[in-house]
């Protein structure tokens, strides 16, 4: 009798995705590789869910946990934003993801921003010691290092933007899209720290060991993000 070998054809791809804008902008990249998601992460409580591909499956996971499933091998494919990678990647030393594509989706940037009447300026300039608070504490500390100015970091997990309004911190560093939440809780955008948008990571040992089966993948992915850039600029 002769028993089926496992070859790459009968391979299954997962691929690790955050609930909400992580999820709703990735569908449509995905879709170029003949990837439709048959259930609704809204509705469903699975949290494995199938795909119009019998070699693909999504799993749902929190968006800091991701660098986590795709590089400890319990997915192969992610995708997650810039932020959590640096924040990831100052934890795990680098290099345990291959990163191959910008996908130029959830998009926002990485910013500094106090209370209307905290003067940054000059508070930076005497050389002031700033209480920050921040989720992102590997991406702040290197900010501040570089640009001179001492800190003292309060790692929060959310509601970043209560911490100056109650006295916790002089400052935040935070995401910002559009500015409104800056904006509803008098808070200004003092510094750039960096853009942000989201990236396909990949176990680098399922691209060597699945490459047959991820490579038209990653290609149509990348084919679909590459249009964006002339229809953005
Ligand atoms: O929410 P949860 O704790 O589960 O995880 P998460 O916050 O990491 O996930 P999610 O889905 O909120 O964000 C996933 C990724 O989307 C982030 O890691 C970013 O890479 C990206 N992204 C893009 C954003 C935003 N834009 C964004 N505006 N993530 C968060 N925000 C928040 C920001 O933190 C702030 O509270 O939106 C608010 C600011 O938005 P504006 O438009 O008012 O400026
Ligand atoms: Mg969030």
């Amino acid at each position: 009798m002769c028993l089926p070998s496992q070859t790459e054809s009968n391979t299954l791809i997962t691929l690790a995705l955050s609930k909400g804008r992580i999820f709703d902008e990735t569908l449509p990249l995905i879709e170029a590789a003949g990837i439709r998601v048959l259930e609704d992460p809204n509705t469903s409580r699975k949290l494995i869910l199938p795909t119009s591909r019998d070699d693909v499956q999504v799993v749902l996971v929190r968006a800091s946990d991701v660098p986590t499933y795709v590089a400890q091998g319990g997915a192969d494919l992610g995708v997650v934003g810039l932020d959590t990678l640096i924040e990831h990647q100052a934890e795990t030393g680098g290099n345990d993801l291959y990163q191959p594509i910008d996908l130029r989706i959830a998009q926002c940037r990485l910013s500094v921003a106090v209370r209307a009447d905290f003067d940054y300026d000059s508070a930076v300039q005497k050389g002031s010691r700033l209480r920050v608070a921040t989720k992102y504490v590997h991406a702040a500390r290197e900010f501040f290092a570089k640009k001179g100015v001492h800190v003292d970091l309060i790692k929060l997990y959310g509601s970043m933007e209560l911490a100056p309004l109650t006295g916790l911190a002089d400052a935040i560093v935070d995401l910002v899209s559009t500015g409104n939440t800056l904006k509803a809780n008098h808070l200004v955008e003092v510094d750039h720290i960096v853009d942000i948008s989201a990236r396909l990571v990949v176990n680098p040992a399922s691209l060597k060991l699945k490459r047959t089966a991820l490579q038209p993948i990653l290609s149509a992915i990348d084919q679909a993000v590459a249009p964006r850039l002339y229809t953005l600029s």
